[in-house]
């Protein structure tokens, strides 16, 4: 039986329904929104190009976005086929999207003056669709957040007088007042602890970094307050989830994961920046992901006024087209017992095998170890049949080999029997 400091953590066991709940939802929107929104060019703006507490003064005095429409967003996301959300509460610049009681640096004190939290998880909820969110353990605004190398102007200098208890007490207190104030929270994000970096890079597992937020006693009080809620794995200890990020994980990680990826590169608004993934890029990466057992929270970073730009609604519609006729192939499908060929991905529910090609096979597809098993092939996104050649004597491979495949990105659906 573990124990230790991380007792509570190693020893707590999260019910594989709700487990089960959240990886047949397997596609979700991140929302990455505050006043780095403003500058338009990346989210770690302050600490890239060391920003004074002044300095960033005008995004906080000028923050009133007055195209702000929750139900725009989440209808954008359910219109994605997107079945929950994780919104930033808090960033690393430290400024809060709710009215907190524990700090002036909220929207309360801007221009605009109301809370964003509370709309944002109401219209949300209102399609159905999870709530989780993403609150930072770094705070580079806090006058007692020590100074650890990330810092925007000091780098890593010890100030003595910066009381980490006190902002550790702030810290828990904020996470209390946002699991208190909107009804059920279905994950809580933390990002990220960093013992390697505080001790010059050696390893600490569980060091420095979860000492300093207290991560067992701050995962207990998330957990006290939200039965059922589940947590990431970046309090460095062990969490409900963990969260590969903007990669894809070669092999399938063996726990229950989310890969976490941009549209374009930045998570916060960034206005330049053009570089928008093609749809069909994100659905490869979903139905990879989905065939390694994972979920894929993609990210958009509203605009200063509060409005996802074009090119993300763009590209949301795009998966949403797909997702309409390919959804059953993602949706409560999750890995298959069958050995997909190189250039395929399989995902299975049930019965039914959708085999995705990534990439164009010569002729005919190869499906080894499916002889015999394919009773039927169609198409998924018009359900047209595909002509099944029987197995080639010549190639007595076990392989079922399927011709006649017409052109376009191609999910087939093939009812298979259980090996
Ligand atoms: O530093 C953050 C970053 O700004 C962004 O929020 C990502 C999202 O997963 N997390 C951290 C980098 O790993």
């Amino acid at each position: 039986m573990p124990h230790g400091p991380h007792a509570d953590a190693l020893n707590h066991r999260t019910s594989s329904a709700r487990l089960a709940e959240f990886r047949e939802q397997r596609l979700g929107l991140f929302i990455h929104w505050g006043l780095y929104a403003l500058a338009a060019r990346h989210e770690w703006v302050k600490q890239r190009e060391h920003l004074t507490d002044a300095d960033y003064q005008p995004y906080f005095d000028h923050f009133d976005p007055d195209l702000f429409d929750p139900d725009a967003w989440a209808e954008a996301a359910a219109g994605a086929g997107m079945r929950y959300m994780v919104l930033t509460t808090k960033h690393h610049d430290g400024f809060c999207l709710w009215d907190s009681a524990l700090t002036d640096y909220s929207v309360a004190g801007t221009p605009y003056g109301k809370d964003l939290v509370g709309p944002i998880v109401a219209a949300f909820r209102a399609r159905g669709l999870g709530v989780g969110f993403y609150h930072s353990l770094l705070d580079w605004h806090h006058p007692d957040f020590p100074i650890d190398g990330l810092h925007p102007l000091h780098g890593r200098v010890e100030e003595p007088w910066r009381d980490i208890a006190k902002y550790r007490r702030y810290l828990h207190g904020q996470v209390e007042e946002l699991l208190t104030r909107y009804g059920r929270i279905d994950t809580m994000w933390f990002d990220f602890s960093y013992s390697t970096r505080l001790r010059d890079g050696k390893p600490t597992p569980g060091g420095k970094g979860a000492a300093d937020w207290r991560s067992a006693e701050l995962m207990r009080l998330v957990r006290e307050l939200q039965p059922g809620i589940l947590v990431n794995n970046r309090l460095e200890i062990p969490g409900d989830f963990v969260t590969p990020e903007q990669f894809q994980p070669p092999a399938p990680p063996g726990e229950v994961w989310e890969a976490c990826q941009t549209l374009n590169g930045s998570w916060g608004y960034d206005r330049d920046n053009l570089d928008y993934k093609p749809v069909d890029l994100l659905v490869r990466m979903l139905v990879d992901t989905v065939s390694k057992d994972g979920n894929l929270l993609l990210n958009v970073g509203p605009d200063g006024r509060g409005a996802f730009d074009p090119r993300a609604l763009e590209t949301l519609r795009g998966i949403g087209e797909w997702m309409r006729l390919h959804g059953r192939a993602v949706y409560g499908a999750g890995p298959s017992a069958f050995e997909a060929p190189q250039d395929c991905r399989y995902t299975q529910r049930g019965d039914r095998l959708y085999v995705h090609l990534l990439a164009w096979p010569y002729r005919h597809l190869h499906l080894p170890g499916l002889a015999g098993r394919v009773r039927y092939a169609q198409l998924l996104n018009d359900g047209s049949e595909i002509r099944r050649l029987v197995p080639d004597p010549a190639r007595d491979s076990g392989h079922t080999k399927l011709g006649a495949l017409p052109p376009g990105t191609l999910t087939l659906q093939l009812p298979v029997q259980r090996p």
